[in-house]
Protein backbone atom coordinates (compact mmCIF):
# COMPACT_ATOMS: atom_id res chain seq x y z
CA UNK A 1 0.00 0.00 0.00
CA UNK A 2 1.16 3.11 -1.30
CA UNK A 3 0.79 6.41 1.67
CA UNK A 4 -0.66 9.54 0.00
CA UNK A 5 -1.30 12.29 2.05
CA UNK A 6 -4.35 15.11 1.49
CA UNK A 7 -4.56 18.55 2.99
CA UNK A 8 -8.19 20.45 2.93
CA UNK A 9 -11.15 20.79 4.74
CA UNK A 10 -14.00 18.76 5.63
CA UNK A 11 -17.26 19.97 6.75
CA UNK A 12 -20.93 18.75 7.88
CA UNK A 13 -22.80 18.72 5.24
CA UNK A 14 -26.76 19.23 5.73
CA UNK A 15 -29.30 18.63 2.20
CA UNK A 16 -32.52 19.11 1.72
CA UNK A 17 -35.25 17.17 0.11
CA UNK A 18 -35.97 16.73 -3.66
CA UNK A 19 -38.25 19.33 -4.23
CA UNK A 20 -37.71 21.54 -1.35
CA UNK A 21 -36.04 24.78 -0.72
CA UNK A 22 -33.56 25.54 1.80
CA UNK A 23 -35.07 28.67 3.61
CA UNK A 24 -38.07 26.65 4.12
CA UNK A 25 -37.61 22.91 4.77
CA UNK A 26 -37.71 20.88 8.30
CA UNK A 27 -36.09 17.90 6.72
CA UNK A 28 -32.29 18.04 6.20
CA UNK A 29 -29.96 14.94 5.76
CA UNK A 30 -26.75 15.06 6.85
CA UNK A 31 -23.43 13.48 5.46
CA UNK A 32 -19.29 14.67 5.41
CA UNK A 33 -17.75 16.81 2.71
CA UNK A 34 -14.24 18.48 1.61
CA UNK A 35 -12.84 18.26 -1.62
CA UNK A 36 -9.54 16.80 -0.11
CA UNK A 37 -11.42 14.33 2.46
CA UNK A 38 -13.45 13.39 -0.34
CA UNK A 39 -10.06 12.43 -2.57
CA UNK A 40 -8.64 10.70 0.90
CA UNK A 41 -11.92 8.49 0.87
CA UNK A 42 -11.49 7.29 -2.76
CA UNK A 43 -7.94 6.97 -2.45
CA UNK A 44 -8.69 4.51 0.42
CA UNK A 45 -11.25 2.77 -1.48
CA UNK A 46 -8.86 2.30 -4.28
CA UNK A 47 -6.25 0.40 -1.66
CA UNK A 48 -4.00 3.30 -1.10
CA UNK A 49 -3.09 3.98 2.57
CA UNK A 50 -4.74 7.89 2.72
CA UNK A 51 -3.81 10.17 5.36
CA UNK A 52 -5.81 13.03 5.39
CA UNK A 53 -4.44 16.51 7.21
CA UNK A 54 -6.90 18.83 8.67
CA UNK A 55 -7.88 20.44 12.12
CA UNK A 56 -11.64 19.70 13.64
CA UNK A 57 -13.11 20.94 17.17
CA UNK A 58 -12.47 18.93 20.17
CA UNK A 59 -16.35 18.13 20.21
CA UNK A 60 -18.97 15.39 19.54
CA UNK A 61 -18.70 16.72 15.72
CA UNK A 62 -14.59 16.70 15.53
CA UNK A 63 -14.86 12.94 16.88
CA UNK A 64 -17.78 12.39 14.20
CA UNK A 65 -15.61 13.46 11.42
CA UNK A 66 -13.16 10.85 12.85
CA UNK A 67 -15.06 8.21 12.92
CA UNK A 68 -16.35 9.00 9.19
CA UNK A 69 -12.92 9.12 7.94
CA UNK A 70 -11.92 6.14 10.05
CA UNK A 71 -15.10 4.29 8.80
CA UNK A 72 -13.90 4.57 5.38
CA UNK A 73 -9.89 3.49 6.14
CA UNK A 74 -8.55 7.10 6.15
CA UNK A 75 -5.82 7.49 8.51
CA UNK A 76 -6.45 9.76 10.70
CA UNK A 77 -2.75 10.35 12.54
CA UNK A 78 -2.59 13.94 11.58
CA UNK A 79 -5.95 15.04 12.02
CA UNK A 80 -5.15 18.01 14.48
CA UNK A 81 -8.58 18.66 17.22
CA UNK A 82 -8.92 21.86 18.43
CA UNK A 83 -10.33 25.74 17.50
CA UNK A 84 -13.83 26.89 17.40
CA UNK A 85 -15.86 24.99 15.48
CA UNK A 86 -16.33 22.32 12.33
CA UNK A 87 -17.20 24.22 8.91
CA UNK A 88 -20.75 23.15 7.64
CA UNK A 89 -22.47 23.34 3.96
CA UNK A 90 -26.01 23.28 2.81
CA UNK A 91 -27.08 21.97 -0.17
CA UNK A 92 -31.04 22.65 -1.84
CA UNK A 93 -31.27 19.50 -4.01
CA UNK A 94 -31.73 21.22 -7.65
CA UNK A 95 -35.03 19.79 -9.79
CA UNK A 96 -35.44 19.70 -13.88
CA UNK A 97 -33.77 22.90 -15.12
CA UNK A 98 -33.07 24.07 -11.72
CA UNK A 99 -29.81 23.42 -10.40
CA UNK A 100 -28.32 22.87 -7.03
CA UNK A 101 -27.68 25.52 -4.85
CA UNK A 102 -24.51 25.16 -2.30
CA UNK A 103 -24.56 27.87 1.01
CA UNK A 104 -21.61 27.96 3.02
CA UNK A 105 -21.74 28.42 6.64
CA UNK A 106 -18.27 27.70 7.07
CA UNK A 107 -16.62 31.22 8.77
CA UNK A 108 -14.03 30.98 11.73
CA UNK A 109 -13.54 26.94 10.82
CA UNK A 110 -10.88 24.79 12.89
CA UNK A 111 -9.34 24.48 9.76
CA UNK A 112 -9.69 27.54 8.66
CA UNK A 113 -7.68 28.72 11.61
CA UNK A 114 -4.87 26.63 11.47
CA UNK A 115 -1.68 28.32 11.20
CA UNK A 116 1.61 26.82 9.62
CA UNK A 117 3.21 25.94 12.15
CA UNK A 118 1.06 23.39 13.49
CA UNK A 119 1.72 21.09 11.08
CA UNK A 120 5.04 18.89 10.87
CA UNK A 121 5.39 18.25 7.15
CA UNK A 122 8.38 16.16 7.79
CA UNK A 123 6.41 13.70 9.53
CA UNK A 124 3.25 14.00 7.10
CA UNK A 125 5.16 13.46 4.37
CA UNK A 126 7.72 11.34 5.51
CA UNK A 127 7.16 7.94 3.22
CA UNK A 128 4.69 9.78 1.46
CA UNK A 129 4.60 8.84 -2.36
CA UNK A 130 1.82 11.65 -2.81
CA UNK A 131 0.76 14.83 -1.71
CA UNK A 132 -2.55 16.30 -3.08
CA UNK A 133 -4.28 20.09 -2.25
CA UNK A 134 -7.26 21.76 -4.36
CA UNK A 135 -7.98 25.10 -4.30
CA UNK A 136 -10.14 25.24 -1.89
CA UNK A 137 -7.46 25.16 0.36
CA UNK A 138 -5.56 28.03 -0.69
CA UNK A 139 -8.97 30.20 -0.70
CA UNK A 140 -9.86 29.57 3.09
CA UNK A 141 -6.87 31.84 4.46
CA UNK A 142 -3.31 33.43 3.71
CA UNK A 143 -1.73 30.90 5.96
CA UNK A 144 -3.09 28.11 4.59
CA UNK A 145 -2.30 29.27 0.84
CA UNK A 146 1.15 29.86 2.53
CA UNK A 147 1.31 26.09 3.73
CA UNK A 148 -0.03 24.60 0.68
CA UNK A 149 3.24 26.10 -0.76
CA UNK A 150 5.63 25.22 2.08
CA UNK A 151 4.01 21.46 1.69
CA UNK A 152 4.37 21.49 -2.34
CA UNK A 153 8.09 22.98 -2.24
CA UNK A 154 8.75 20.46 0.70
CA UNK A 155 7.34 17.41 -1.14
CA UNK A 156 8.90 17.86 -4.35
CA UNK A 157 12.75 18.25 -2.55
CA UNK A 158 11.35 14.88 -1.49
CA UNK A 159 10.78 13.56 -4.65
CA UNK A 160 7.12 13.13 -3.75
CA UNK A 161 4.34 13.42 -6.74
CA UNK A 162 2.45 16.52 -5.83
CA UNK A 163 -1.24 17.35 -7.35
CA UNK A 164 -3.22 20.28 -7.87
CA UNK A 165 -6.84 20.50 -8.28
CA UNK A 166 -7.69 24.28 -9.47
CA UNK A 167 -11.62 23.36 -8.10
CA UNK A 168 -12.43 27.15 -8.43
CA UNK A 169 -15.16 28.01 -6.05
CA UNK A 170 -16.80 31.91 -6.77
CA UNK A 171 -18.43 31.63 -3.25
CA UNK A 172 -14.69 31.57 -1.66
CA UNK A 173 -13.14 34.12 -4.01
CA UNK A 174 -12.81 36.17 -6.87
CA UNK A 175 -10.86 35.03 -10.40
CA UNK A 176 -8.02 37.60 -9.17
CA UNK A 177 -7.78 36.34 -6.19
CA UNK A 178 -7.82 32.47 -7.08
CA UNK A 179 -5.22 33.38 -9.76
CA UNK A 180 -2.89 35.05 -7.49
CA UNK A 181 -2.84 32.06 -5.39
CA UNK A 182 -2.61 29.21 -7.23
CA UNK A 183 0.18 30.71 -10.01
CA UNK A 184 3.35 30.50 -7.35
CA UNK A 185 2.52 26.79 -6.43
CA UNK A 186 1.96 25.23 -10.21
CA UNK A 187 5.94 25.18 -10.67
CA UNK A 188 6.09 22.88 -7.87
CA UNK A 189 3.14 20.79 -9.37
CA UNK A 190 3.03 17.41 -11.09
CA UNK A 191 -0.13 16.70 -11.99
CA UNK A 192 -3.07 19.27 -12.51
CA UNK A 193 -6.88 19.43 -12.89
CA UNK A 194 -7.29 22.26 -15.07
CA UNK A 195 -10.96 22.83 -17.28
CA UNK A 196 -10.83 24.86 -19.91
CA UNK A 197 -12.80 27.95 -17.91
CA UNK A 198 -9.64 27.88 -15.31
CA UNK A 199 -6.72 28.15 -18.19
CA UNK A 200 -8.65 31.24 -19.36
CA UNK A 201 -9.95 32.72 -16.32
CA UNK A 202 -7.38 31.66 -14.07
CA UNK A 203 -4.44 31.13 -15.92
CA UNK A 204 -4.95 33.76 -18.16
CA UNK A 205 -4.32 32.19 -21.53
CA UNK A 206 -5.85 33.79 -24.30
CA UNK A 207 -9.27 32.21 -25.28
CA UNK A 208 -9.23 29.83 -28.20
CA UNK A 209 -11.85 29.58 -31.39
CA UNK A 210 -15.38 28.37 -29.92
CA UNK A 211 -15.58 27.50 -33.27
CA UNK A 212 -12.60 24.50 -32.59
CA UNK A 213 -14.14 21.32 -31.11
CA UNK A 214 -13.46 20.95 -27.63
CA UNK A 215 -10.82 18.45 -27.87
CA UNK A 216 -8.87 20.87 -29.81
CA UNK A 217 -9.31 23.90 -27.88
CA UNK A 218 -8.71 21.59 -24.69
CA UNK A 219 -5.17 20.65 -26.31
CA UNK A 220 -4.32 23.79 -27.16
CA UNK A 221 -5.02 25.19 -23.91
CA UNK A 222 -3.15 22.02 -22.29
CA UNK A 223 0.09 22.48 -24.31
CA UNK A 224 0.46 26.06 -22.90
CA UNK A 225 -0.12 25.13 -19.35
CA UNK A 226 3.00 22.78 -19.88
CA UNK A 227 5.25 25.01 -21.66
CA UNK A 228 4.31 27.65 -18.68
CA UNK A 229 4.94 24.79 -16.12
CA UNK A 230 6.92 22.24 -17.92
CA UNK A 231 7.05 19.81 -14.63
CA UNK A 232 3.44 19.00 -15.01
CA UNK A 233 3.47 15.89 -16.36
CA UNK A 234 -0.27 15.13 -16.59
CA UNK A 235 -3.32 17.45 -16.65
CA UNK A 236 -7.25 16.41 -16.81
CA UNK A 237 -10.24 17.95 -16.85
CA UNK A 238 -13.80 16.59 -17.91
CA UNK A 239 -16.23 17.84 -20.51
CA UNK A 240 -19.58 17.42 -18.69
CA UNK A 241 -22.97 18.54 -20.73
CA UNK A 242 -25.72 19.23 -18.43
CA UNK A 243 -28.92 17.80 -19.65
CA UNK A 244 -31.25 18.54 -16.67
CA UNK A 245 -30.64 18.10 -12.34
CA UNK A 246 -30.39 14.82 -12.73
CA UNK A 247 -28.96 13.69 -16.21
CA UNK A 248 -25.38 14.66 -17.68
CA UNK A 249 -22.93 13.47 -20.04
CA UNK A 250 -19.56 13.06 -18.52
CA UNK A 251 -16.14 12.19 -20.42
CA UNK A 252 -12.79 12.56 -19.39
CA UNK A 253 -9.34 14.25 -20.75
CA UNK A 254 -6.32 13.01 -19.63
CA UNK A 255 -3.49 15.13 -21.08
CA UNK A 256 -0.14 13.67 -21.28
CA UNK A 257 3.65 13.23 -22.92
CA UNK A 258 2.14 15.67 -25.71
CA UNK A 259 -1.30 13.40 -25.91
CA UNK A 260 -4.68 13.71 -25.40
CA UNK A 261 -6.57 11.04 -23.98
CA UNK A 262 -10.70 10.74 -23.81
CA UNK A 263 -12.57 8.04 -21.86
CA UNK A 264 -15.83 6.94 -23.64
CA UNK A 265 -18.77 9.06 -23.01
CA UNK A 266 -20.84 8.07 -19.63
CA UNK A 267 -24.77 9.17 -20.06
CA UNK A 268 -25.54 9.37 -15.90
CA UNK A 269 -28.90 9.01 -15.54
CA UNK A 270 -30.58 9.79 -12.76
CA UNK A 271 -28.22 11.48 -10.58
CA UNK A 272 -28.19 10.61 -7.40
CA UNK A 273 -26.07 13.19 -6.02
CA UNK A 274 -23.35 15.34 -8.40
CA UNK A 275 -21.16 16.68 -5.53
CA UNK A 276 -17.86 14.80 -5.15
CA UNK A 277 -18.03 13.57 -8.56
CA UNK A 278 -14.53 15.87 -9.34
CA UNK A 279 -12.81 14.58 -6.78
CA UNK A 280 -13.75 10.84 -7.54
CA UNK A 281 -12.25 11.38 -10.67
CA UNK A 282 -9.14 13.28 -9.51
CA UNK A 283 -8.57 10.14 -7.15
CA UNK A 284 -9.02 7.87 -10.30
CA UNK A 285 -6.36 9.86 -11.85
CA UNK A 286 -4.59 9.42 -9.09
CA UNK A 287 -4.66 5.75 -8.56
CA UNK A 288 -4.04 5.30 -12.43
CA UNK A 289 -0.73 7.21 -11.73
CA UNK A 290 0.66 5.29 -9.01
CA UNK A 291 -0.86 1.62 -10.04
CA UNK A 292 1.46 2.29 -13.19
CA UNK A 293 -2.04 2.26 -15.47
CA UNK A 294 -1.75 3.63 -19.05
CA UNK A 295 -3.25 6.92 -19.79
CA UNK A 296 -5.37 5.43 -21.98
CA UNK A 297 -6.82 2.98 -19.01
CA UNK A 298 -6.35 5.84 -16.42
CA UNK A 299 -8.83 7.90 -18.03
CA UNK A 300 -11.29 5.80 -18.21
CA UNK A 301 -10.77 4.05 -15.00
CA UNK A 302 -10.56 7.91 -13.47
CA UNK A 303 -14.48 8.55 -15.17
CA UNK A 304 -15.74 5.50 -14.38
CA UNK A 305 -15.18 6.25 -10.93
CA UNK A 306 -16.34 9.87 -11.32
CA UNK A 307 -19.71 8.37 -13.06
CA UNK A 308 -20.33 6.09 -10.51
CA UNK A 309 -20.22 8.86 -7.34
CA UNK A 310 -23.08 10.32 -9.47
CA UNK A 311 -24.96 7.17 -8.70
CA UNK A 312 -25.34 7.76 -4.35
CA UNK A 313 -25.67 10.03 -2.23
CA UNK A 314 -23.35 12.29 -0.29
CA UNK A 315 -19.93 13.71 -1.52
CA UNK A 316 -18.04 10.54 -0.88
CA UNK A 317 -17.08 7.81 -3.34
CA UNK A 318 -18.04 4.48 -1.86
CA UNK A 319 -16.90 2.35 -4.40
CA UNK A 320 -13.49 0.04 -4.58
CA UNK A 321 -11.02 -0.05 -7.01
CA UNK A 322 -12.72 -3.91 -8.49
CA UNK A 323 -15.37 -2.52 -8.39
CA UNK A 324 -14.82 1.06 -10.89
CA UNK A 325 -12.59 -1.54 -12.76
CA UNK A 326 -15.87 -3.96 -13.55
CA UNK A 327 -18.15 -0.95 -14.47
CA UNK A 328 -15.26 0.51 -16.53
CA UNK A 329 -15.31 -2.64 -18.56
CA UNK A 330 -12.35 -3.12 -20.96
CA UNK A 331 -13.03 -0.24 -22.84
CA UNK A 332 -9.60 2.49 -22.91
CA UNK A 333 -9.92 5.82 -23.31
CA UNK A 334 -8.41 6.90 -26.90
CA UNK A 335 -5.67 9.05 -27.92
CA UNK A 336 -7.05 12.61 -29.79
CA UNK A 337 -5.59 12.71 -33.02
O1 LIG B 1 -15.69 18.87 -4.70
C1 LIG B 1 -16.77 18.72 -3.80
C2 LIG B 1 -16.65 19.77 -2.74
O2 LIG B 1 -16.95 21.01 -3.31
C3 LIG B 1 -17.58 19.51 -1.59
O3 LIG B 1 -17.27 18.32 -0.96
C4 LIG B 1 -17.59 20.63 -0.58
O4 LIG B 1 -15.26 20.98 -0.20
C5 LIG B 1 -16.33 21.45 -0.50
C6 LIG B 1 -16.39 22.87 -0.79
O5 LIG B 1 -15.55 23.60 -0.24
O6 LIG B 1 -17.23 23.27 -1.58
Amino acid sequence: MKKVVTLGEIMLRFSTLEGERLSETGHLTANYGGAEANVAVSLSHFGHEAYFVSKVPDNPLGRAVERHLKSNGVQTDYLLKGGNRLGTYYLEAGVGERSAQVTYDRAYSSFSQLSPEEIDLDEVLDGAELLHISGITLALSPALRELALLAFKKAKEKGITTSFDFNYRAKLWTQQEASEAIKPLLPYADICSCGELDAVYLLGLDKEDEALPREDRLKSYYKKINEMYPDIQYIFSTFRTVLSATSNKLQGNLFTDGELYQSKVHHIEPIVDRVGGGDAFAAGILTGILDGLSAARTISFATAASALKHTIHGDCNAFSKEEVLQFATNEPGKIVR
